[in-house]
């Protein structure tokens, strides 16, 4: 039996480790920065998805052997002028802290009939210390004004991708892995690594 080629996300946001493994449905060993203790603490100070997924893939790849892939992703908002956008995982005043984004988020839209927004997702593929390709997807929905589900992370409780009527933390992980943002990027990614073969 063959070794399945390594792919290491450079992230060490579990969540989106776990469904970028799931989705990658055996093709490869899936693993993240966490895994590395070499790997670099990046600090993304790009003002595009693709410049901080960039910064994330190329330092990581420095430092590491095999196919690297960085995620830099977040939701735009149409009534907040595609705000939160790359300052998605601060948006609350902390870091990474879903529970606070979520009730910024919620503050900003109390009244607002416009309720149109879309996750994005950069990805960037690369392998000793160089950019392979990069990839975008998207996915539109509505935001709602109360938290519903448990499922995912981050915006899912408060978003409801369009064609469904509840939300990514609702319609739990397998609904949400074959239309996400991430799983558009990720089909990009899939294509250009068989290519490559
Ligand atoms: P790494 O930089 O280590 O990859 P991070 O969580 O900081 O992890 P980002 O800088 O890309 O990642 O910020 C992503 C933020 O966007 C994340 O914290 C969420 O607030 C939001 N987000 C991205 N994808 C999401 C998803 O699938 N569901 C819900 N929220 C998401």
């Amino acid at each position: 039996m063959h070794a399945l080629p390594r792919l290491i996300v450079a992230t060490r946001n579990a969540h989106k480790t776990a469904e970028i493994r799931a989705m990658l449905g055996g093709r490869f060993e899936v693993l993240n920065s966490n895994d590395f203790p070499e790997t670099p603490e990046v600090e993304e100070t790009g003002s595009t998805f693709l410049e901080n997924a960039r910064l994330k893939a190329l330092a990581v790849s420095r430092v590491v052997d095999g196919w690297v892939l960085s995620d830099d992703s977040g939701l735009e908002v149409d009534a907040l002028g595609g705000a939160p956008g790359v300052w998605s995982s601060s948006f609350g005043g902390v870091e990474g802290d879903h529970a606070r984004n979520n009730a910024r988020l919620l503050q900003e839209m109390a009244g607002k009939s416009e309720r149109g927004a879309r996750f994005r997702c950069t990805m960037v593929l690369a392998r000793q210390g160089q950019e392979v390709a990069h990839f975008s997807g998207t996915v539109e929905g509505r935001l709602i004004d109360a938290l519903q589900g448990t499922a995912g992370f981050g915006y899912d409780p408060l978003f409801i991708p369009e064609g469904h009527s509840a939300t990514f933390a609702e319609l739990g992980d397998d609904v949400k892995n074959s239309l996400s943002h991430r799983s558009r990027a990720l089909a990009l990614v899939i294509n250009h690594l068989e290519n490559l073969e």
